[in-house]
């Protein structure tokens, strides 16, 4: 559907596709798109739209003659968050109603940072979501590499797919892996992200998310993610590569609950108390002798912890969710 089409039919409900300064962008469930505007009373007191409408978000829509507004937003079956960037401790709410996390990351330039694909996996698994490890850039490496690479998140239970932007290579395996399930991707900037996301939907503009066949002059987005449905049954959410990424909702003392390959051990430490560094007895360190907690897992879970304890200290008030 075109754009001169929008609005002949007063949908009722319809899927947040983007957000703008100015209103939010929407799928129908008609194959359509149209815009709303948002009632004041749906953006809550601040009256900003901060949290209140995300992308994949479901709301019911009130019509004034041609215009509709968003009156009321659904329930979030699931919603990814993280700290938002800047000074104060808030969350952002990425994205909405979601079935899958993918995490790019690339192989090397840049270099696979475990410190990122892990905060990004532990976000996804204490929002209930399973996260799939998009290896892009295999080109620039050698098999075993990938293979290790990938071998390190299967205790993790995090499907691993190798992928090269270039080749295409994985590319058919990872829509695949999507198919019918609303996937948030992640990642980096420089991964790869935007190259993958051509392929998988292409002839999408990746900021609008609007098909580039008819020029629409270029909008601003304030949101940080844009849904793209290249087919009724493939659904990616776009997000801009990130730096560095907060967790939101983990602390220090709740990380290990947030590692598969971690957690089922921690009832298994000597002392009720252990710290799991060098106390005698620890299940954990049993557990990564044994092999059941790859030994780079553990390095950067440790590096992880110590980030979030620097964290906290440095910031007494802080109250996690
Ligand atoms: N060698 C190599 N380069 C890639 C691959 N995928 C993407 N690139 C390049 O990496 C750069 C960053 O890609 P881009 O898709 O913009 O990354 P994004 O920031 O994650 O969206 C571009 O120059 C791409 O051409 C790949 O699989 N192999
Ligand atoms: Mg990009
Ligand atoms: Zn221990």
């Amino acid at each position: 559907m075109r754009a001169g089409d929008e609005a002949t039919v007063r949908v009722r409900e319809a899927t947040v596709r983007r957000v703008d300064f100015g209103g939010v962008a929407l799928f129908d469930d008609l194959g359509g798109t149209l815009e709303a505007m948002v009632r004041g009373r749906v953006m809550g007191k601040r009256k900003a739209l901060g949290n209140a409408v995300v992308v994949g978000d479901r709301v019911t829509l009130e019509w004034e003659a041609e215009r509709a507004a968003i009156d009321a937003v659904a329930p979030r079956r699931s919603a990814f968050s993280r700290r938002a960037s800047g000074e104060r401790v808030e969350e952002q709410v990425v994205a909405a109603n979601l079935d899958l996390v993918v995490i790019v990351a690339s192989l090397h330039r840049p270099d696979f940072k475990h410190g990122l694909v892990d905060r990004v996996l532990a976000q996804a698994l204490g929002a209930g979501l399973p996260a799939l490890l998009a290896l892009n850039k295999t080109d620039l490496g050698n098999a075993e590499e990938t293979a290790a690479l990938l071998a390190d998140y299967q205790p993790a239970g995090v499907q691993g797919i190798p992928t090269c932007g270039i080749t295409g290579l994985g590319v058919d395996a990872l829509r695949e892996a999507c198919r019918g399930r609303r996937a948030l991707f992640v990642g980096h900037s420089g991964v790869g992200k935007s190259t993958l996301l051509d392929h998988l939907a292409p002839g999408h503009d990746l900021v609008t998310g609007d098909v580039n066949d008819h020029t629409g002059k270029g909008r601003h987005t304030t949101s940080a993610a844009v849904l793209l449905r290249p087919e009724p049954d493939l659904e990616f959410i776009d997000t801009p590569g990130v730096r560095a990424f907060g967790l939101w909702g983990i602390d220090a003392d709740n990380l290990a609950g947030h590692y598969p390959e971690i957690a089922p051990h921690l009832g298994e430490c000597r002392f009720a108390d252990c710290r799991h560094d060098r106390e005698p007895g620890c299940g954990l360190h049993a557990a990564l002798e044994r092999g059941d907690i790859p030994a780079r897992r553990w390095e950067s879970f440790l590096r992880l912890r110590a980030e979030l304890l620097a964290e906290q200290q440095a910031r007494p008030r802080y109250g996690g969710r």
